[in-house]
């Protein structure tokens, strides 16, 4: 085989890898039909006053990563065909070792990188978290496979001591999941405890979930912003029917949300009710119903 056969062979060898490359890159984009409004399901920006920044701290640091990945996927191909192995090579090649300009460079930069991350997230956590001054608090309590709710807003003390929703598979079953109804464009606490074992307090359209742990409270302050029904769930493996301990967020304006409340009963049903599973049960007497 001549020289000049070689090069070309190679060359067609290295346009194939580059249009297998080109193609996966295509597949891979255009699979991502989920991908929309600041590449997070489904989810608006203005949702809540947290949904924003948690989709722009996603959004940059998959933005940076994916600029660092191209540069070492790069660099990677490019040292796999400028130093690939020559027919006239004997040996092995040049080794390098303990060149340390090399390791302070890759030492410092994945350092300073992560140290940026860790910068980014922190601020943003302690911007989400930060404790505000709510007119409402809503004393959210798990329990096995339901949710109490306290609401507290302003003169008003109310309680809905919910029941489990069977998952029949027909449709309607949604209706009649326990509903958090909150008031849009109003901040609120959410004081979330546990009656029995942990569960997770999780509303994927806020994009925020916070662990529910017996004999502690969490808190989680927010302000919706959109008027909607929100999915919520459960996301702490927390028994047999776990899977079925949904619920509701309503965002209303303030006006439907008074209405509500006060259709609700006076008071609240709390800590009595806590590690007393026959209390429990009585509030939930419908999730132990034909089981
Ligand atoms: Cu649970």
């Amino acid at each position: 085989m001549s020289s000049q056969d070689r090069t070309s062979s190679r060359r067609k060898g290295i346009a194939k890898v580059l249009a297998i490359a080109g193609a996966g890159a295509l597949l891979l984009t255009g699979c991502s039909a989920e991908v929309q409004r600041g590449w997070l399901p489904n989810v608006e920006r203005d949702t809540t006053n947290h949904t924003g920044m948690i989709q722009d701290l996603w959004v940059n640091s998959w933005i940076t990563v994916l600029l660092i990945g191209i540069l070492t996927w790069g660099l990677m191909l490019w040292c796999i065909i400028a130093y690939r192995r020559r027919k006239t090579d004997t040996g092995y090649p040049r080794q390098l070792s303990y060149n340390l300009p090399i390791e302070i460079f890759y030492t410092a930069v994945p350092l300073a990188l992560v140290l940026t991350f860790f910068m980014f997230s922190d601020s943003t956590e302690k911007a989400i978290n930060a404790e505000v001054d709510s007119q409402l608090v809503v004393d959210v309590r798990a329990k096995q496979w339901a949710w109490d709710y306290n609401y507290t807003y302003g003169a008003l003390e109310k309680y809905e001591a919910t029941t489990q929703a069977r998952l029949t598979g027909e449709p309607g079953v949604e209706e009649t999941l326990p509903t958090l109804y909150l008031p849009v464009g109003k901040s609120v606490k959410l004081e979330l405890n546990s009656r029995d074992v942990i569960h997770s307090f999780w509303v994927p359209a806020f994009l925020q979930k916070l662990d529910m742990i017996p004999g502690r409270t969490n808190y989680i302050y927010l302000t919706p912003q959109v008027v909607g029904q929100f999915d919520g769930k459960c996301a702490e493996l927390c028994g047999e029917y776990h899977s079925e301990m949904l619920f509701n967020v309503k965002v209303v304006p303030e006006d439907e949300f008074v209405t509500y409340l006060n259709t609700l009963k006076d008071g609240h049903v709390g800590e009595e009710y806590d590690r007393q599973p026959n209390k429990v049960n009585e509030v939930s007497a419908h999730a132990s119903e034909g089981k």
